[in-house]
């Protein structure tokens, strides 16, 4: 403890840590102040730290003076550092108790504090999202973001094991991929730019050279949507890999997903409890179902559809009710897909193209590419779509571009759904919608 530089900087233990080996020996925890009640003559400081809570208790015959009535005087949430002696405890909520022997405030909470961390007084999401940095103190809502953080360490570890490179694309880019309607515009030095919508130009370019490829990063749409599912800035989960098809890139999907949920069971446990949530591992593979097979349900189902259309929000809730797993939704129809997604070798109105779907919820979509220049430039051109914006990525069709898939799973959706959360902004730090852009 005396070794210690800054007395009032380290912890010496996290609370989980206090046990019975510490019996007697002087401790310093660190945290914020959640709770504090006086009997008689004695404080009880309840402090929270990252992985618990700890009781502190100040008894006013064996304190000095000045720290008492520090302790006393200590608003909730305050910063602080208490030291004193490990010692057993009455208390059902904590294994042992630390009797006080100093308290530093390092910083006083200001009450009223907007919203009330431990959760005894509920917010709503806007307060909570005006105050992010003090909602994510309670831990239920920290419980999010640890999952979250595992999520996306298993989907690493599981790309990384199968070969494929971690790659970091532009975010200021000159053209869009996904349609031109949906970009930010910004100005770039004098000339006009746009934040990328996705990576897929650019990951399809990368596995002429590194093979296989994936990105995990935060994408732009302009969209005024006002859904539960949809955000302004959201991370794109993205991959492409050479020689490989659409079936090849969807079991790689499978596995991401049925890594990260083991994952999630295997060390979140204490997070899960939290969020009431029982999170089952899927079983591969998913179920399939074609876009056409899909329509045929849909009119079963008494809804009007012609083959062709979009399927509606409400189409997707009435297929997602019979269907509450991940299913994929396989060959669209080319007119809804965007010009890089190859078309079927039977019938070129249907491409070889897949969304990942849990319940009525898309997760993912991607599918096999156009690899070959002539059919690309067809495409593009059948869209209306300037072929000179395009000609970087068009050049790289002329070096050796293997055949290639890949997909685009939502980081943020796939938490939303593994958690049964009902809205994305949930899942989010610092969600950016329509009308949201603080903090
Ligand atoms: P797509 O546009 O379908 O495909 O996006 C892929 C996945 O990203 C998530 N997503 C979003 N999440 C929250 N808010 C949004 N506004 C939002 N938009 C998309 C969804 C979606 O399934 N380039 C292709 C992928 C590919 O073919 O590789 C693409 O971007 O979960």
């Amino acid at each position: 403890l005396s070794n210690s530089k800054s007395n009032n900087v380290h912890r010496t233990h996290y609370s989980s840590q206090l046990d019975k080996s510490l019996l007697g020996k002087k401790v310093r925890v660190a945290g914020w102040v959640e709770d504090s009640r006086v009997v008689g003559g004695i404080i009880f400081l309840t402090i929270r730290d990252p992985r618990g809570i700890s009781q502190i208790v100040y008894r006013r015959q064996d304190t000095q003076q000045h720290i008492f009535d520090r302790a006393l005087k200590v608003p909730r949430q305050s910063a602080v550092v208490a030291e004193g002696i490990v010692s057993e405890t009455r208390s059902k909520d904590t294994k042992m108790e630390v009797k006080g022997e100093d308290l530093m405030i390092l910083n006083e909470a200001i009450h009223p504090l907007p919203l009330d961390p431990t959760g005894r007084v509920s917010s709503s999401i806007d307060v909570r999202l005006d105050a992010r940095a003090l909602d994510l103190r309670s831990p239920g809502v920290a419980a999010i973001f640890t999952v979250r953080h595992h999520v996306a360490q298993s989907i690493r570890r599981t790309f990384s094991e199968n070969g494929f490179v971690e790659v970091s694309t532009p975010r200021l880019i000159k053209a869009g991929a996904e349609g031109g309607a949906t970009l930010f515009s910004l100005d770039y030095f004098g000339n006009p730019a746009f934040l990328a919508q996705s990576p897929q130009l650019y990951k399809e370019q990368l596995t002429l050279a590194l093979d296989r490829v994936f990105e995990i990063s935060t994408f732009f749409r302009a969209e005024k949507s006002a859904t539960r599912r949809h955000l302004n800035e959201f991370v794109s989960v993205d991959m492409e890999a050479a020689f490989m098809d659409e079936d090849d890139v969807m079991r790689i999907c499978e596995d991401i997903i049925v890594e990260a949920y083991r994952t999630v069971t295997e060390n979140c446990g204490e997070q899960l409890l939290l969020l009431n949530v029982d999170v089952k591992v899927p079983e591969k593979p998913f179920a399939k179902m074609t876009y056409a097979d899909a329509v045929e349900s849909l009119r079963k189902s008494g809804l009007t559809v012609n083959l062709g259309d979009d399927l509606t929000d409400a189409m997707l809730g009435t297929l997602g009710r019979s269907r509450p797993d991940f299913f994929w939704l396989t060959e669209w129809p080319t007119v809804l897909k965007p010009f890089y997604i190859e078309v079927t070798q039977n019938d070129p109105d249907y491409t070889r193209s897949f969304d990942l779907m849990k319940g009525p919820l898309e997760l993912a979509s991607g599918g096999m590419r156009v690899s070959i220049k002539e059919k690309l430039q067809q495409r593009l051109s059948k869209l209306g779509l300037d072929l000179n914006s395009f000609k970087h990525h068009l050049s790289a069709f002329d070096w050796g571009m293997p055949p290639h898939s890949g997909w685009g799973l939502g980081l943020d959706r796939l938490v939303m759904t593994m958690l049964d959360v009902r809205n994305i902004k949930e899942c989010v730090l610092y969600p950016r919608d329509q009308f949201r852009l603080v903090p």
